[in-house]
Order: structure tokens, then C-alpha cells, then sequence
């Protein structure tokens, strides 16, 4: 339709093709509006009875609402019309009639559960809090990648069906790869460190991970998003600088340009762009803070990994955006790089919002015997991974990265009490459809 004039756009005198939804119809008797929605927002439509065509004030009161319509008129000013201009109409075609019953209300006023919302996306994001959530996800990410570029670092696309895991068995989907058994990635970890070796040296990835977790929480997807990072002739701290930069860039460009949406969910006084450094606490500091809240049954012991009640009371305590880093080496995966000084102690860290993790990562084993030692220790057999372990005999410098969960971040951002609410199409322990 290119002579369609978006809602927004719609001045006092111009003639107009407006199109889309069916918001609301009210019927006053002589008098009837009916709202109309687009993507930009909407429009009133004014229908005087006595005085406009029989047959077009009759389709337009008999219209179910969400049908998508459209209406050729001229728009003129009119204090009293919500966004004080309406659309006095000339013809009106129905282009696609909605059934009169719906399964949820797009117009709000009937709340509907989680799980009805999200088996009815389409109709969900017809809500504007709704529909917020993903151009506010959409501007993030946009923001992250032109972050990630203006640091110098190349966008890599990795596969997703692979031969072997990296984040420990138990959490894999296997699948059935022309008769082998193969497996969906849990994380493009080893591709983005072979990359860091190629003549790439700094890259990074957005793209799915899959986690055969069992537990159904509101913070665990089965398919999530990672924004991940990895860099040559980096350490963590470097990493760590990285890491803050791209979660504050991810913050500007939701509050340099995403205003509307932030008030459509309520947000516009309470959206704060993180400006401070995080701050950096060592795990035995962390473990010290926990225990020092009393608010554990048990207090954390060294080596201990930190349960969601330990997170939640050490979030409460500090407040904002935190790091946990020198985490104990046996709880790190073998990529992991151990402090020279002291292998007890990993470069490990992980990134902390006041409610939930965010990220982990850390400076990794580059040398080769080191590696293959780290594969032992943990079980994992090194010829599994040839393919990955042979490159850092032919010159793998020192590198870190990190990823970070795209929909923890958003979760966090926005408030959102379920990390559902962050995915238009959530896979989890219930829900492989829509
Ligand atoms: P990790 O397993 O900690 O580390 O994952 C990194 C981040 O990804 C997000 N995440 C998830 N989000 C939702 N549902 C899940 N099931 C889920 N699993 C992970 C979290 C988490 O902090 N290879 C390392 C990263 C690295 O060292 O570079 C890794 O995957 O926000």
C-alpha cells in the first residue's frame, strides 16, 4: 500500500489512506467512533450517522474489533479525539475480518495469564507494554553491536549443531545428525576461542544457546539468546572493561531512543543508564558479605557456588550491577585460565545484577599442555575435542571474553518478573509451540 499514511503521521487537513487494526469501537448513537491502531500508534475515525453513507457507518459498527481495516478520509483537528486529530471518512474497506471472540484482549482491559499470552504472541504484541518490550530488545542489541564494532571486533556466525558439549553433560539435546549422534550448542565458547587465533582476533556472536535444563524457573530458558565476546591479547580485567561498556551502551540506546516505549511500560522516571564503574568483589569477599547478611541458614563455606537465595541476599546488599570475580578454580569450566601466583584461584568472573547473574567469563588456558590437563581433570576426554585443542599448537595467544544472556539483560533492564516476557517465542520445559 504505498499510498498508506502511518497514524502518527496523519496531519489537520491531509487527505489520508490510513490501515491496521480494529482497537475499539463506541457506538454514542447519532454519533460513533472507532479507534484505529497501526504500529505507530492510533487514530480516532468519526462517523456521523445522519449525515455519511448508510452502507459505510454500518460496515464499520458491524467491523469485529482487531479486524484490519482501512479508511480513506481527511484528517481534521479535534481537541476532544485522543490525540486531537480524527479522521473524518470517505470509504472504509474490511481487509481481513477478526472472529468475534478472541482469545486474549489486545485492548488490555482483560488481563490474561502468562501461558494464554504466550500461545497467542501475535495477539499479545498487539498490546503496546508488550510491544515495547521486543523494539526496546531490538534497540539494544542494535546498540551492543555498534558498541561491539566500534571496539574493533567482527561479528561471527558459529554452528549450532555440534559434535560435543562445553558446559558440562547433563544440560545437552541431542539430535540425530545423518545417523550420528550430534548435539544443539550450549554455547559457541570454543569457536569464538578458535577464532581469537585466526586472523580475526576480536569477535563477537549473538545467537541461540540451548540448555537441556530440567528445572522450569523464571530465569531459564531451554533456548537462549548470548551475546558473547572473546578477544586476543586480552586478560579478564580487560574482558571485564568490555563487558561494562557493552551493558551501559545497551542502556543509552534504550534511553536515547526509546522514550515512548519506556512509558508505555511505565518506565520513563525509574530508567537509570548504570554510570558508575561495577564494582569488583573477589568471591571470598562475596562469600563473606553473604554470610555477614545472615541471611543463609548456612553460612558459605569456600569452594561453595552461590545458590539464588545467596545471590539474591549479596544483589540486596550491594545494590547495583556487581562483579564476582577469582572464583574458585574447581567450580570454572577447564577453558578457564587459573591465577599464576595460585591455581586454587581462577581468572574467572561472572557479572551480577542485584536480581540474577548475568554473565560469565574470564581469561582462558591458552597453553596446550595446560589445556589438555584442565580436559582431564574434569573428566572430559581431550580427543573429543581435537578440533578445537590441536589449534593452540600452531600460535593461540592469550585471550578472555565472556557471554552474556541477551534475555537476563533485558529481564533485568526492564523488570520483568518472568524471562519469558523477554522472548517472543519461549522454549521451556512445557512449551515447544508456538
Ligand atoms: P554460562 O553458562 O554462565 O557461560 O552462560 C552465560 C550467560 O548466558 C545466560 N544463560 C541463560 N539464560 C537463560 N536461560 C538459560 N538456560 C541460560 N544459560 C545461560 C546467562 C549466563 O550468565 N561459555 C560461557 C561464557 C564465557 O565464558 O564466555 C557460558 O556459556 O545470562
Amino acid at each position: 500500500m504505498d499510498d498508506r499514511t502511518y497514524t502518527a503521521d496523519a496531519s489537520p487537513g491531509d487527505a489520508v489512506t490510513v490501515a491496521g487494526w480494529v482497537h475499539e469501537i463506541r457506538d454514542l448513537g447519532g454519533i460513533a467512533f472507532l479507534i484505529l491502531r497501526d504500529k505507530t500508534g492510533k487514530i480516532q475515525v468519526k462517523f456521523e450517522k445522519d449525515e455519511m453513507d448508510d452502507e459505510m457507518v454500518e460496515t464499520a459498527l458491524d467491523v469485529h474489533r482487531e479486524s484490519v481495516i482501512s479508511v480513506e478520509g481527511t484528517v481534521e483537528e479535534e481537541d476532544r479525539a485522543p490525540t486531537g486529530v480524527e479522521v473524518v471518512p470517505e470509504s472504509i474497506e474490511v481487509i481481513a475480518e477478526a472472529d468475534a471472540e478472541l482469545p486474549l484482549d489486545p485492548s488490555g482491559k482483560v488481563e490474561a495469564e502468562l501461558s494464554t499470552r504466550l500461545d497467542n504472541r501475535t495477539l499479545d504484541l498487539r498490546k503496546d507494554e508488550v510491544k515495547a518490550i521486543f523494539e526496546i530488545r531490538a534497540e539494544a542489541l542494535r546498540a551492543v553491536r555498534e558498541h561491539f564494532r566500534s571496539i574493533g571486533s567482527t561479528e561471527i556466525n558459529t554452528p549450532k549443531i555440534v559434535a560435543t558439549g562445553t558446559e558440562g553433560g547433563t544440560e545437552l539435546f541431542p539430535i540425530t545428525y545423518f545417523g550420528e549422534e550430534a548435539f544443539m550448542n550450549q554455547s559457541p565458547q570454543l569457536f569464538k576461542q578458535l577464532m581469537v587465533g585466526s586472523g580475526l582476533e576480536r569477535v563477537f556472536e549473538i545467537g541461540p544457546i540451548f540448555r537441556a535444563e530440567e528445572h522450569n524457573t523464571p530465569r531459564h530458558l531451554n533456548e537462549a539468546t548470548s551475546i558473547d565476546f572473546e578477544s586476543a591479547f586480552f586478560d579478564h580485567t580487560e574482558a571485564m572493561d568490555v563487558c561494562e561498556g557493552i551493558v551501559r551502551a545497551a542502556y543509552e540506546g534504550v534511553a536515547e531512543n526509546c522514550q515512548e516505549e519506556l512509558e508505555a511500560l511505565g518506565m520513563t522516571e525509574e530508567f537509570d543508564v548504570p554510570d558508575d564503574a561495577f564494582p569488583r568483589l573477589t568471591y571470598e569477599e562475596a562469600i563473606e558479605r553473604i554470610n555477614a547478611t545472615g541471611a543463609l541458614d548456612d553460612p558459605l563455606v569456600w569452594g561453595d557456588d552461590l545458590s539464588t537465595e545467596a545471590e539474591r541476599a549479596l544483589g540486596e546488599d550491594v545494590g547495583s550491577h556487581y562483579f564476582i570475580t577469582d572464583w574458585p578454580s574447581e567450580i570454572k569450566p577447564f577453558y578457564i585460565k587459573d591465577h599464576d601466583d595460585d591455581p586454587e584461584l581462577s581468572t574467572g568472573f561472572d557479572l551480577m545484577h542485584p536480581r540474577l547473574e548475568l554473565v560469565s567469563g574470564g581469561q582462558r588456558e591458552h597453553r596446550y599442555q595446560h589445556l589438555i590437563e584442565g580436559f582431564e581433570q574434569q573428566g572430559l576426554e581431550p580427543e573429543a575435542f581435537e578440533y578445537y585443542t590441536k589449534m593452540f599448537k600452531y600460535g593461540m595467544p592469550p585471550h578472555a571474553g565472556w557471554g552474556l544472556g541477551a534475555e537476563r539483560l533485558i529481564m533485568t533492564m526492564l523488570g520483568l518478573e518472568n524471562i519469558r516476557e523477554a522472548v517472543l517465542f519461549p522454549r521451556d520445559r512445557q512449551r515447544l509451540s508456538p
